[in-house]
């Protein structure tokens, strides 16, 4: 049988147990073409010796090797495999994919280590380029690809040759070892076994900062509710969970549907989801807590309604405000996402975001806050434009668009940079517990957290988001992490 190797590239903060997770991306394109080609899942994350596990993978047998990238750091781990290929084996085809090359295709394409791009979804059109390559026949037939032409980069892109699988396919978990991707994470409270599943794909919305409205075309696919459910149950299950994390983008999308999943989980093991505040809303708290419920992550980002309307959030300060007192009376956890730097925002509503976040940490015991994130122009994001007219400096190659990372503040804008960077950092230590359980104490003594967040809550209630040593020496680690 011929064979595919895939190789999903380490992200840049890859920590066993806490940020390794199960490839999903690898394995969703695994699930099209299994069934009839050997298929070698090589994750850098996971596998020290990477180079040695690839070079030995290349052989007469191989048809071809895929990459998978998200913007940034991925990117250059990703590089380096397509390198080793390219040296290793130069006449063999690298196919990239993933929301990267899906946002940046042609830019993608152009690149010596690049053969073809797969446009979105990668199960299908994945799965007809490599029965391509067997039989011989012309791949740069296959709708939703990118390769390098004669006279530039070709986009071949064909909306009506449904890329997208529907229904979504089974995962073949048997391609890893899926304790190495079995997270410990203290998702509420204290550390649990869980794993992440995803059951819709895409979203509705249409927030101005997400690449999302461009990668799913605003197409939501989702299992049904009976599938979803019976998925995650088997799950938790065969590799004896505590939790499932549900990591579609907007769980609750279809309300009804998510409660349906709920009433057949029927408590049987704890689950998060991410999911809205206006959606948590119009929900039966209790009723979901019953069903297992433990754990949500909305995204807030801003503390002003004038932000969240130039974002496109279709939600309000009050129905955060509402929706945080509705889960204050359960005994969901709550982690908020914040973020900041939107191009136009100002002193004064970065100051209301933080004013925000210390409100609903006040009124809810169980709110806790994620991170405040700096806004990073992704390619696809309608505010991607408006930060182009503001000055922002398009990267100009893979490379460049490797070095945006978590800790990158790229946008140029109103705000000063020292103050994003400050609140980033400290942002992560100002609920006093959400790190507990999560950092060795050897890092951070766990005693300590309490003290760290009354000294940073204090100067966030001053509006002092002044670098002092402390914090200096955060940025030093994060950058060297
Ligand atoms: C889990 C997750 C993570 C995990 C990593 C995933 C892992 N396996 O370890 C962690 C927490 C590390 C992470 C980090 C980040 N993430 Co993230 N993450 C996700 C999340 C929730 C799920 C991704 C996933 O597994 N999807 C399921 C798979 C099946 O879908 P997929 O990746 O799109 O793959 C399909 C196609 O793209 C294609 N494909 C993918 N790979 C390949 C490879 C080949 C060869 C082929 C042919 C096709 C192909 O086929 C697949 C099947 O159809 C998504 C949101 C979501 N629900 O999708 C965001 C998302 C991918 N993340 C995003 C972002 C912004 C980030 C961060 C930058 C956030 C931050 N500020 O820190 C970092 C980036 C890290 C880095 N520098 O690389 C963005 C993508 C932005 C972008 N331009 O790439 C998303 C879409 C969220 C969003 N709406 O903004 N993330």
């Amino acid at each position: 049988m011929s064979q595919i190797v895939l190789v999903y590239p380490a992200t840049g903060l890859d920590v066993r147990g806490l940020s390794v997770w199960l490839p999903l991306s690898v394995l969703a394109v695994a699930s099209g073409v299994a069934d009839s080609y050997d298929v070698a899942v090589i994750d850098q994350r996971v596998d020290r010796g990477w180079r040695r596990t690839l070079t030995r993978a290349l052989d007469a047998r191989t048809l071809c090797v895929g990459i998978s990238a998200m913007t940034g750091a991925q990117i250059r781990h990703g590089l380096d495999a397509a390198r080793l290929v390219r040296e290793a084996a130069p006449g063999l085809p690298i196919v990239w994919g993933g929301n990267h090359p899906t946002l940046a295709a042609a830019q993608t394409a152009e690149h010596p280590l690049v053969d073809i791009v797969v446009v979105g979804a990668g199960e299908r059109t994945f799965r007809r380029l490599v029965d391509a390559l067997q039989a011989g026949t012309d791949w740069r037939r296959v709708p939703n690809i990118a390769y390098q032409g004669e006279g530039g980069a070709v986009l071949q892109l064909d909306a009506g040759a449904a890329a997208d699988p529907d229904p979504l396919p089974e995962l073949p978990y048997h391609l890893v070892n899926v304790e190495d991707y079995v997270s410990g994470r203290a998702l509420f409270g204290r550390p649990v076994r869980s794993l992440p599943l995803i059951t819709s794909f895409g979203c509705p919305y249409a927030c101005a900062f997400c690449c999302q409205p461009v990668l799913s075309r605003r197409r939501w696919r989702r299992m049904p509710p009976e599938q979803a459910a019976r998925r995650a149950s088997a799950l938790a299950e065969r590799y004896r969970l505590d939790a499932v994390e549900f990591h579609d983008e907007e769980f609750f999308a279809d309300r009804d549907r998510g409660v349906r999943i709920a009433q057949r989980i029927g408590g049987a093991f704890s689950w998060y989801v991410q999911t809205r505040m206006d959606d948590l809303l119009g929900l039966d708290l209790a009723a979901l807590e019953r069903n297992g419920l433990r754990a949500v992550q909305p995204g807030l980002e801003s503390g002003s309604d004038r932000i969240l309307a130039l974002v496109r959030k279709q939600e309000t300060v009050a129905q955060y405000r509402a929706a945080n007192a509705a889960l204050a009376r359960t005994g969901i956890a709550a982690t908020y996402n914040f973020m900041m730097g939107f191009p136009t925002e100002t002193p004064e509503e970065l100051r209301a975001t933080v004013d925000l976040a210390l409100e609903l940490l006040d009124a809810n015991p169980n709110a806790r806050v994620a991170g405040f994130y700096a806004f990073v122009p992704y390619p696809g994001c309608e505010l991607y434009e408006l930060a182009l007219r503001q000055g922002f400096v398009a990267p100009g190659s893979l490379e460049d668009w490797s070095r945006y990372s978590r800790q990158h503040i790229a946008a140029p804008g109103l705000l000063d940079r020292d103050a994003l960077e400050f609140l980033m950092l400290t942002s992560k230590f100002i609920d006093g517990s959400r790190l507990h359980g999560s950092l060795p104490p050897y890092l951070l003594p766990r005693e300590l957290l309490p003290r760290v967040a009354r000294r940073y809550r204090g100067l966030w209630g001053r509006h002092d988001f002044r670098p002092s040593w402390d914090v200096r020496l955060l940025a030093l680690a994060a950058r060297w992490l």
